[in-house]
Formats: C-alpha cells, structure tokens, sequence
C-alpha cells in the first residue's frame, strides 16, 4: 500500500479514479523554481510573525498562515490551477452546480514537532462518516521536499470508506511524500495528519481546500479577503472564494446602501463595476501584495 503518484499530463479521470479508490493521489512536478520561489517570498513576512499553535491539533512547533488569497499573488494562481480546477469540477458535480474556495492555509512544521492527531477534516461541518457524499477536495502544495522524516502528511488511503470508529494500525499509515512543486489532494473523508518532523528543516505546505458552493466555508472568504482587496482580483478568483451566486439564489445581495438607486439585488460584477476600467490591468496582484504590505 501507498499513495499513488501520477504525471502532471494524466488524465483527470484517471487521477479521479484514485481519487475514488483511495482518496489520495500526488501528481508530481506540477510548480517550477520561480513558482516556488514566489511562494517562499510572499509567505515570508506572514511566517516569521506568526505564532506556533496552542493545543495538540494545531501543534506547538508547527505555523499556520491563513487568508492565502490577500496575501499571496503565487497562492492564488495555485487556487486557480487548471488541473486541480478540472478535477474539483467533476468531482462535486454530482451534489452541487458549483464549488468554491472552502480554506486556504499555509503550514509550515518546525523540527522537534510530533506527529498531529489523525483526523477527518470533514469534521468541522459537525455530523460524520458514513459519507454520504464527498464535502471537500484538498490540495497540498509542497513547497519543501515532504519526506516521512520531515512531517510528510500522514495519511490512510481507502479510510474514507471505512467504518466511523475504525482506527488505522500502524502499517495502514503512509506518507504524502513528493518532492517540491507537486501537490498531494485527499478529500475530506479520509483519515489524515501532519506528520512528526524529525528533521533539522522546516516542511512547508500550501493547503488550498474546495467544497461545494452552498456550503458554509470553513475560512471566511469576504472577511479574510474583503471587497476593498477582492476588488484587485480576477473576476475568476473572486467567483471561486465566493464573491458570486452558487445557484440560481444562491447567495444573493441586496445593496444596502443602495448605490445603484436600483433598490434590487445586484450581482457582484455590478458592486465591483468595471473593475478592469477603474483599476488597471488585470495583473493587479503584485500590487495587492505591495498595498497589503503597506497597509501593516
Ligand atoms: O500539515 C499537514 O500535513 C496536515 C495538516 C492537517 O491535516 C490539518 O491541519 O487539518
Ligand atoms: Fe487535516
């Protein structure tokens, strides 16, 4: 037993076939250096203010820095990959006419870290296993080599499908290792966790989790990335942390302050206007990282 590894050139049924099978796989080698190297950037000053976690679950040698779509130029184009926003598609088609951006969270484990309590991510909706469907898709990018001795995600292919109090043994335990620049994806019925770092270097991932559009996201993404910073996005990156209609009526707004004069509901294209006129170019992201920057 393992996880599987498949070619950035798979096709996206067979990386959701395993998917279905295991409810993990790693698709090697999708980021270059400069990608890479972006990341480390943007996340930096992010990392070196953040506190460790306080408890068990969060670890108390291992960072977390959350609100990845504010802070990251790099993070967003990586929310935005093609490859992973095929599968997301096809994946929560059968439950949901959409998906978006459920959390996004960058992990960065020190040495000296101990192994994080196996879990099901599913948890945070309350409820649980059976499952009858599928509520999220997680991609782990790694932004380090992950290796078993540096906190590589501990995982448990096929416990999505197991029993609610089925426990994994030892050897049921493996561990998303993959080298920098690939991205692991696990749904969120399977039993998983950050792995001990035993290493003498830190491990860092960019986690970027989707869920079907009419559910309650587990990051705020209108708090985390509000509208005076959203508005500096593509249109296609707003639509995916939310800023749009997850159905016909699904996630409205009316104007409160009725700008338009319209006293009707308006679509966010129409509160954030021409955003192309008003504010430059599209490639606004360097910009939002320098202005967010400025605003500390
Ligand atoms: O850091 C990792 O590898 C896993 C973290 C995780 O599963 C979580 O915090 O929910
Ligand atoms: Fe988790």
């Amino acid at each position: 037993m393992g996880i599987k590894h498949l070619k950035a050139n798979s096709s996206i049924e067979e990386i959701l076939e395993v998917i279905e099978q295991d409810a993990g796989v790693i698709i090697d080698n999708l980021l270059d250096k400069n990608q890479l190297k972006n990341i480390v950037e943007d996340l930096k000053p992010y990392l070196v203010k953040t506190k460790e976690g306080q408890d068990d679950f969060t670890g108390f040698k291992t960072k977390r820095v959350g609100a990845l779509m504010a802070r990251s130029a790099e993070c967003q184009n990586l929310a935005l990959n093609p490859i992973i926003n095929e599968v997301s598609k096809l994946f929560f088609e059968p439950h949901s006419d959409g998906y978006q951006l459920h959390f996004t969270s960058a992990i960065d484990i020190a040495p000296g870290e101990s192994k994080q309590i196996p879990h099901r991510d599913r948890g945070v909706w309350g409820g649980y296993i059976p499952r009858k469907i599928e509520t999220q898709l997680s991609t782990v990018w790694a932004i380090d080599d992950f290796t078993k001795e540096n906190g590589a995600t501990q995982v448990v292919p096929g416990s999505h499908k197991w029993d609610r109090d089925r426990e994994p043994k030892e050897d049921e335990i493996c561990y998303a290792e993959m080298k920098k620049g690939s991205v692991f994806i696990y749904t969120g019925s399977v039993i998983h966790g950050g792995g001990a770092n035993n290493s003498n270097k830190n491990r860092l991932g960019v986690f970027l989790h989707y869920a079907p559009s009419w559910l309650r996201q587990q990051e705020n993404q209108y708090l985390s990335c509000p509208p005076h910073i959203a508005k500096d996005l593509t249109p296609e990156l707003r639509s995916l942390m939310g800023y749009t209609k997850g159905g016909y009526v699904l996630g409205f707004y009316s104007d409160p302050e009725d700008k338009n004069g319209e006293l009707e509901s308006v679509s966010p294209e129409k509160m954030f206007g021409n955003f192309k006129d008003k504010y430059g170019s599209i490639n606004s992201a360097d910009k939002l990282v320098s202005d967010s920057s400025k605003r500390k």
